[in-house]
């Protein structure tokens, strides 16, 4: 087991016994949603785990230790200190080891851990990828790169579009990232089921998912997959309505200037401050919804 590496007594006897076990970001907590809903919706996650049968696994940094299985005092800091926490990606953690600091962890900081702890599924809202305008700025997330290099499985609600839909799919297409949708031949965009491009495959079954990481194991491939999940019909927010809000919430990063690790949590605030927090209880049951497929697959590949 790697020296920097703490796994709770819960995960590390899961993992012991061949149970399934999903991890959980962090970034989503202190960067993704405000207080207190973040808290009570990372909690309710780890139970939405428990109930399908997986034991959940929030991964964070904290005092320099990458931690695999977070207590609900964690949990309870991590969102609380908000944005005062550091946002951690891959680049951040050699940094936050040394200075033995606290990070909240990316999804591809999320997946450099769970491989670490032998996780192969992660269960998250959103992930980063080829912003709007990247053709200029070069704003393409390090989840990107991750997913093109580190074997876990990530299932989302597709991908959001705060990003470039079209080029984040040619990114992963480049990386040779499988993007499957599961039940869906469109690709999903967060708020919406609907969106002008489709995924590589459509999948059926959290089994057939499964069969697709064993194999993707199998073959002792570097990258993961992505595997998108449609918003629940009964939360799903109009297209268009949505789609100008995130238009007017770019407009005013560009006008503030904006830049580097800053621009999706400030696109993620200012659509919750716009919609007046309809977005964020979307945003909450796709996770929910998230966390319950991921299990699912979780014990089918178990
Ligand atoms: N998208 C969301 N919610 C989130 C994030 C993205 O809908 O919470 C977070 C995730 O932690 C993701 C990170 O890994 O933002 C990507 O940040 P960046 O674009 O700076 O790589
Ligand atoms: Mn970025």
């Amino acid at each position: 087991m790697n020296r920097h590496l703490k796994i709770s007594h819960k995960v590390k006897a899961a993992l012991a016994a061949g149970k399934p076990v999903i991890a959980l970001e962090s970034t989503i907590i202190s960067h993704g949603m405000p207080y207190p809903k973040n808290v009570e919706t990372a909690l309710a996650c780890e139970q939405v785990a428990r109930d399908h049968g997986a034991e959940p696994a929030t991964i964070a940094v904290i005092q320099g230790k990458l931690c695999v299985g977070l207590t609900e005092e964690e949990i309870e800091y991590l969102g609380k200190s908000g944005t005062a926490v550091q946002k951690a990606s891959r680049r951040d953690l050699p940094i936050l080891i040394a200075k033995k600091q606290d990070g909240a962890t990316t999804v591809a900081a999320t997946m450099i851990i769970a491989a670490l702890a032998g996780i192969k599924v992660f269960a998250t809202g959103g992930v980063g990828g080829v912003h709007r305008g990247a053709e200029t700025s070069m704003d393409i997330s390090a989840d990107l790169e991750e997913l093109a290099r580190t074997p876990v499985a990530v299932v989302c609600a597709g991908v959001k579009s705060i990003l470039d839909l079209g080029l984040t799919l040619e990114y992963l297409e480049t990386k040779g990232v499988p993007v499957l949708g599961y039940q869906t031949n469109v690709l999903p965009a967060f708020y919406t089921d609907k969106s002008a491009f489709s995924v590589d495959y459509r999948l059926e079954t959290p089994a057939e998912v499964a069969a697709v990481i064993a194999a993707q194991h199998d073959l002792g491939y570097q990258g993961g997959m992505l595997i998108t999940n449609p918003i629940p019909a009964a939360y799903a927010l109009d297209a268009e309505k949505i789609s100008t809000t995130i238009n007017n919430a770019i407009s005013e990063a560009e006008e503030k200037g904006i830049k580097g690790k800053d621009v999706t949590p400030f696109l993620l605030a200012k659509v919750v401050e716009l919609t007046e927090g309809k977005s964020l209880e979307s945003n909450i049951q796709l996770v929910f919804n998230n966390v319950a497929l991921a299990s699912q697959i979780g014990s089918e590949l178990s």
